[in-house]
């Protein structure tokens, strides 16, 4: 096949037969075994492909030719009023009938972080990394949703977790060093992509790796490859032979999102949607892609994402010459895509038999001159995962939910030097905002429960400048929906900006508490505990450090600062009964 393919040369530099290199050839095979079997229609319809979207980048088609966006209509949520706590209470209930999707095969480089992603602290006070958060989010989910069932439930919901060969052993080793984060081990599944032939020009000759010439060089094919693997893997079939109904894909890093799963998914199962991607308000040229209508000449449309650097030469080809530019709500008028998909899993594996996984791909080659007859270094074909709904048929129910930003998003992809240029307003999607946003959210959560919460300062830490709102933490066992919060918080209570408050445990009810300092709450299972009265102490105190002082760990120097834990009231209850802090 790869001689017909027009890929002779790899063999051009191989030694005579019965030389010392039959390991390495056999080596050869087993890769292009590999790269053969791990893509819909195999390594020569991998080839064909490139050809074609090579040629079309060096004609320079446009990809959206025909088509002219428009603004999409979609859900839009606002925290804590009648429809959000309904559609909450919608999601919860349905949740049993779901599958969580985590896409963690990213290595993050742009962050700058030499571990995975999902070991990151999300947040510095108490430690929790993400990967910690979304388990017991879901375990929390899980629970919730079977005590509103009629009847008998014992749903254990299926998280898979799509990682690759960089990320694979240490997302295993995190999950069993900590005993699943108390998951049982059979729940998650780990799915690993393999990366793609690299192509050294414009005919797809398959590139030899630089390193070992009886190799072929690969690099990442992207996330869309969750699609492929969802389905090639059986996965998909197994999960529909168990009678779920959604499947809810996760980013690595965003610590807001389950603050956003529930109604989101109430939405969907509301609404009927065979594709919800939730979205937040996004400045104009922010870079995460925007939701976007397009209608083609032919007449077809479809509500997509398209990426950020695509969206203002679209618009301004189509009639709006000022581009991507903020509306007088001072956002873009196309709601941005954080990636957070939700399928209804029947249509999904219908669509995905049909096209065999496939994804729509492109590809991205730097050429070294305007002939664009080479490149600079070999290139690759690359697939997104919210590329999925380019290839349904305009009788797919696609649709939209937005959410407020400061609820839903709060991704960490900016390394510290990055994350200081990005243009002023814009979010910096770096550690520091990613922990700031957690505070906020928390803080304005309990602020919209009746909660006195200080107003935020303002403090500059790795050159970013933030918003620094109390320290506010809480497990998802405390609350995972706007209900349980109002539940849990009554009474007179106030919270100063210099306070840090932890909750850890499901029935700690917080009444008339004034606090000014740190207050840590801890309470197992069956401890029923009132906190009351005023708590004055030195507190928790933030402080500067530089991101380039190696002596201080790189999850703490990413961020611009530590925390200096001079004086707090710690509360255990340890015992199960009732408890106040006043007795
Ligand atoms: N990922 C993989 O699992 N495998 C891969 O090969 C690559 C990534 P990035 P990106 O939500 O803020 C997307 O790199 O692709 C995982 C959208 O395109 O963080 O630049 C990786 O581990 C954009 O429209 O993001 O941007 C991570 O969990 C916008 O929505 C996830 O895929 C943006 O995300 C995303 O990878 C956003």
């Amino acid at each position: 096949m790869l001689v017909e393919m027009r890929q002779s040369h790899l063999f051009h530099h191989w030694s005579q037969p019965g030389s010392d290199d039959d390991q390495d050839k056999r080596g050869f095979f087993d890769q292009v075994y590999k790269l053969d079997t791990s893509y819909p229609g195999g390594l020569a319809s991998y080839i064909q492909n490139a050809r074609r979207l090579l040629a079309d980048s060096k004609e320079g088609k446009n990809p959206f030719h025909g088509f002219t966006p428009s603004i999409p209509s979609g859900e839009i949520l606002t925290f804590g009023d009648e429809n959000f706590v309904n559609f909450e209470e919608a999601g919860v209930k349905e949740v049993r009938n779901a599958a969580f999707v985590l896409v963690a095969g990213g290595l993050g480089e742009r962050l700058g972080y030499n571990g995975i992603k999902l070991a990151l602290p999300s947040e510095t006070t108490t430690g929790t990394c993400f990967l910690q958060h979304y388990i017991e989010s879901i375990l929390v989910l899980q629970e919730a949703s079977c005590r509103l069932a009629q009847g008998q439930c014992e749903a254990q919901i299926p998280l898979v977790i799509m990682t690759s060969d960089d990320t694979n052993a240490p997302t295993l080793d995190l999950l069993e060093s900590n005993a699943y984060f108390g998951m049982k081990p059979n729940q998650v599944k780990l799915l690993k992509q393999e990366k793609v032939a690299c192509l050294d020009d414009n005919d797809a000759r398959l590139a030899v790796d630089p390193v070992n010439k009886y190799r072929i060089q690969t690099k990442p094919h992207g996330h869309g490859d969750v699609h492929s693997l969802l389905y090639s893997s059986g996965l998909l079939k197994t999960l529909k032979d168990a009678g779920l109904k959604w499947v809810l894909f996760l980013q690595d890093t965003n610590g807001l999102l389950f603050k956003a799963i529930p109604s989101a998914l109430g939405v969907s199962c509301t609404k009927e949607y065979h594709v919800n991607s939730l979205a937040v308000p996004r400045k104009a040229k922010e870079a995460i892609g925007g939701i976007t209508k397009l209608t083609h000449a032919d007449g077809r449309t479809m509500v997509i994402n398209v990426e950020y650097n695509q969206l203002d030469p679209l618009l301004r080809a189509t009639g709006h010459p000022e581009g991507d530019v903020n509306s007088e709500t001072g956002y873009s008028p196309f709601p941005g895509n954080i990636n957070q998909l939700i399928l209804n899993l029947g249509p999904y594996i219908e669509e995905l038999t049909r096209t065999q996984g496939a994804i729509p791909e492109f590809v991205n080659p730097k050429y070294k001159d305007s002939s664009k007859t080479s490149f600079k270094s070999s290139t690759r074909l690359e697939c997104m995962m919210q590329d999925y709904p380019k290839s349904l048929s305009p009788s797919a129910r696609v649709g939209f939910t937005v959410m407020d930003a400061w609820l839903a998003y709060a991704p960490v992809k900016n390394n510290p030097e990055d994350a200081a240029k990005v243009p002023k307003g814009n979010p910096y999607h770096s550690a520091t905002s990613g922990e700031m946003f957690i505070y906020r959210a928390n803080s304005l959560i309990l602020k919209k429960a009746g909660v006195k919460v200080a107003d935020p300062v303002t403090a500059t830490f790795n050159g970013q400048q933030v918003e620094v709102w109390p320290r506010i933490t809480w497990k998802p066992k405390w609350a995972m929906t706007f209900a349980e919060v109002r539940h849990k918080v009554s009474g007179n209570c106030s919270i100063s900006q210099s306070s840090t408050m932890v909750i850890n445990g499901r029935n700690v009810f917080v009444e008339d508490v004034s606090l000014d300092g740190a207050l840590i709450l801890n309470a197992v299972e069956d401890a029923e505990v009132k906190v009351v009265g005023p708590v004055h102490n030195q507190g928790w105190v933030l402080e500067q450090v530089d991101h380039k002082d190696t002596s201080i760990p790189e999850e703490i120097r990413i961020r611009g600062f530590h925390i200096n834990k001079v004086e707090q009231l710690e509360l255990n209850y340890n015992e199960p009964g009732k408890f106040s802090n006043s007795s």
